[in-house]
């Protein structure tokens, strides 16, 4: 897989470096593309956004050089993400959907956004006919000041399902069983006690049906906790 992103602030991505990520990228499972939006500027100062049509506060990231720096990353068979607080919530279906495609590419804008034409642009005939695709993502009800968080936390859900990326990918089937696609239950290892508190007996007895019937029930019970 392919992933790109586009940011005014590249660093962010440092961490692409480290563990999973980092490994996934030595063994070629994943190539990423950090792209410094700002190179792309064409005015003096290099500003990348002006005010906003018809008034209001904060400022709204120019059409103009969204256009230069995505146009090259166009290639067919493309899924162009714009991260925004207004967008799709992510979950962990979205993110087996988008571990299946070829080509990710993060728009990161600030939380005033991307002047809109950029999202009506790439979402016209032209492009998915050549099948890309746009796709507007959030990743919670809360407010960041820009995508880039928003775009790890995406990339790291969506690379650990790619094939080889995972030491153990029991470990992915293991999530499935739950609707979400993860795992609720709690998990305990050794000692048996700790701090006088016991590992819960029926985990110990070696009854694989008793212990899955079990996590099931806790599963349960902490959705509803939770709700
Ligand atoms: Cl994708 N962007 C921003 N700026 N804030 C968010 C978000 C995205 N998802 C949740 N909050």
């Amino acid at each position: 897989m392919k992933i790109d992103a586009v940011t005014i602030f590249p660093d962010y991505f440092a961490p692409l470096q480290l563990s999973l990520l980092g490994k996934a990228s030595s063994a070629g499972i994943v190539s990423f593309g950090i792209h410094d939006l700002r190179s792309f500027a064409t005015n003096n100062h290099h500003a990348v956004d002006d005010t906003p049509y018809g008034g209001g506060a904060g400022m709204v990231m120019l059409p103009e050089i969204w256009g230069l720096a995505l146009d090259p990353l166009m290639v067919d068979d493309t899924d162009l993400i714009i991260l925004t607080p207004a967008g799709k919530r992510f979950d962990q279906p979205m993110a087996v959907e988008l571990s299946k495609a070829p080509h990710l590419v993060f728009a990161c804008g600030r939380y005033e956004g991307i002047d809109d034409r950029v999202r009506a642009h790439y979402s016209s005939h032209q492009y998915s006919s050549r099948n890309i695709r746009v796709h507007e993502v959030s990743i919670g009800d809360y407010v960041l000041g820009g995508g880039e968080v928003a775009s790890l936390v995406m990339i790291e859900a969506i690379t650990r399902l790619l094939p080889g990326v995972l030491g153990n990918p029991d470990s992915l089937s293991e999530e499935s069983h739950n609707e979400q696609g993860y795992l609720e239950y709690p998990n305990y290892t050794k000692p048996a006690v700790w701090r006088d508190i016991q590992v819960p007996e029926i985990l110990l007895s070696g009854n694989h049906g008793e212990i899955a019937k079990w996590r099931v029930a806790q599963a349960k019970k902490r959705a509803a906790d939770n709700l």
